[in-house]
């Protein structure tokens, strides 16, 4: 063995002794954001591995409602951006207030594993204002109620409740 062998077979012996490291996440910090219900939260995050390409890892976003529910949301790996991308959509019936998400990585090896900092963000829902009401008393005391209601997220129902009164 020459010295260009030696060199090479130290080399080969630290590599194989290099501890693997867990994956690195890079995902903007310190977000502040409203939603309202039925709209989404995107988190995009670029993830580097020192051994296992990005595409590769398992990632998932992991959301804490305000009522203190985990909600687990695999994200995708978005191929022209290099980075991954976690979607959620609180629907009409989610808690309202501050909800909190961070980022985990697996590099699928030896338990390697890593996650981001937490980021906030406060889910509301407006309530509905009623927009026009019409009362009409047709032919044979038929009253007929129109309302017509707006609501930001689109989620109102509007209803009439008559009140008759007696004497
Ligand atoms: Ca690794
Ligand atoms: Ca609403």
């Amino acid at each position: 063995m020459d010295g260009v062998d030696a060199y090479q077979a130290v080399q080969a012996a630290l590599n194989l002794g290099q501890l693997n490291q867990p994956p690195i996440i890079s995902a903007p910090a310190n977000r502040t954001e409203f939603h309202r219900v039925i709209e989404s939260f995107v988190l995009e995050a670029s993830i580097v591995d020192d051994r296992t390409p990005s595409e590769n890892l398992t990632v998932k976003m992991f959301i804490n409602n305000s009522v203190g529910s985990v909600i687990e949301v695999q994200m995708e790996y978005v191929n022209a951006a290099g980075s991954w991308i976690g979607t959620y959509t609180p629907d009409a019936s989610a808690p309202l207030g501050v909800y909190s998400a961070y980022v985990w990585a697996s590099d699928n090896e030896e338990g390697e594993e890593a996650i981001s900092e937490t980021f906030h963000f406060t889910v509301l829902n407006n309530p509905p204002t009623i927009t026009s009401i019409n009362i009409m008393i047709l032919e044979n005391s038929i009253l007929r109620v129109t309302v017509e209601a707006f609501d930001y997220e689109g989620l109102a129902n509007a209803y009439a409740s008559i009140m008759e009164e007696n004497g």
